[in-house]
């Protein structure tokens, strides 16, 4: 049985063909559009299809957003060129014309890396540091999705009372900072208009502000985890997304975390699928619910 796995983030829309032994055989990306209009993504998303689609029994969408019911709804619009709401179910189900399930990316991506940890650990949170900073909670060995799909949605937790504004409508937000958009959204001067990426290798080369800017991401980051550890008393904590899987980033976070007190530190790990972590989880998610 081989799925097609999809994961719909703000910067790139990946999917790939999953065979029954989770092994991808053929991947692609495209740019995630920055439309408000519906339309652009629906046309991106058929694109992105067209050529995996054959063969495939199911399809398993990991998503950015909160998903209920199959459908999308942004807690951050700013993140997806101010969309608010997607009827992603539906339409990708309409386009390969087989069955479908979606579910938020960073809960997708916690459920395969927890599934691929080598230790008898029941307690796990998984953070996406990428476009905006996504969540997933590991708690009893089982994902914890929340009545309504909102559980694990850590980016949106005070990072500072006196931060930047949040898409989400709360001000000092820990993605509004951390994220590759709230890093961004903090560059001035020679780094004003340049993403995370670009202010990332500007760091590596000893630019100031860019360091600066790198820094309190991962210090914001870092406590995070320790309120995190506070609250779940996780025994490890997995980090993924572009920013988080940055040369040198987990390593700051863990520089940082080691300034909380003892009992706040817990284990650091990259993600083992990197990348791919949100496509794998969605298709092991399908592959419990659709035969
Ligand atoms: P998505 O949010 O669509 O899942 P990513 O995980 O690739 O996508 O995250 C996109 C963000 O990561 C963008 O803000 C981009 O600038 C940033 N980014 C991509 N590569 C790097 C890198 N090597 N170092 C730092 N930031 C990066
Ligand atoms: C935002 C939110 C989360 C998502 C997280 C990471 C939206 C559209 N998304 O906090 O649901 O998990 O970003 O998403 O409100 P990514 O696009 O960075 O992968
Ligand atoms: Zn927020």
């Amino acid at each position: 049985m081989s799925t097609l796995a999809i994961d719909l983030g703000g910067t790139k829309l990946a999917a790939a063909r999953v065979d029954g032994q989770q092994n991808i055989i053929a991947r692609r990306e495209l740019p995630t559009p920055a439309s408000k209009t519906p339309d652009a993504l629906e046309a991106s998303l058929a694109e992105l299809i067209a050529p995996l689609v054959a063969g495939a029994q199911r399809v398993a969408i990991a998503s950015t957003g909160i998903i209920q019911n199959g459908v999308l709804n942004a807690i951050n619009p700013e993140n997806l060129g101010g969309l608010a709401r997607f009827p992603l179910v539906e339409t990708v189900a309409r386009l390969a014309r087989l069955p479908c399930i979606a579910v938020n990316d960073a809960q997708a991506a916690a459920w395969a890396e927890y599934r691929s940890l080598r230790e008898d650990i029941e307690e796990m949170v998984f953070l996406t540091v990428s476009t905006g900073v996504g969540g997933g909670i590991i708690s009893g060995g089982r994902l914890l999705p929340g009545a309504g799909g909102l559980a694990g949605h850590l980016g949106h937790t005070l990072a500072d009372p006196n931060g930047p504004r949040c898409g989400c409508g709360r001000t000092g937000c820990v993605e509004a900072i951390a994220s590759g958009r709230g890093i961004a959204a903090g560059a001035t001067g020679d780094l004003a208009g340049k993403d995370a990426k670009s202010i990332f290798s500007l760091a590596a080369r000893g630019h100031a502000q860019a360091t600066a800017l790198k820094q309190r991401s991962a210090q914001v980051l870092a406590r995070l985890i320790a309120d995190v550890k506070a609250t779940t008393d996780c025994q490890r904590v997995v980090i993924g997304g572009s920013v988080g899987l940055s040369e040198g980033y987990l390593d700051a976070v863990r520089t940082c975390l080691q300034e909380e007190p003892a009992i706040y530190r817990v284990p650091l790990l990259a993600a083992r699928h990197q990348h791919n972590a949100g496509l794998l989880g969605a298709a092991l998610l399908a592959q419990e619910v659709i035969s």
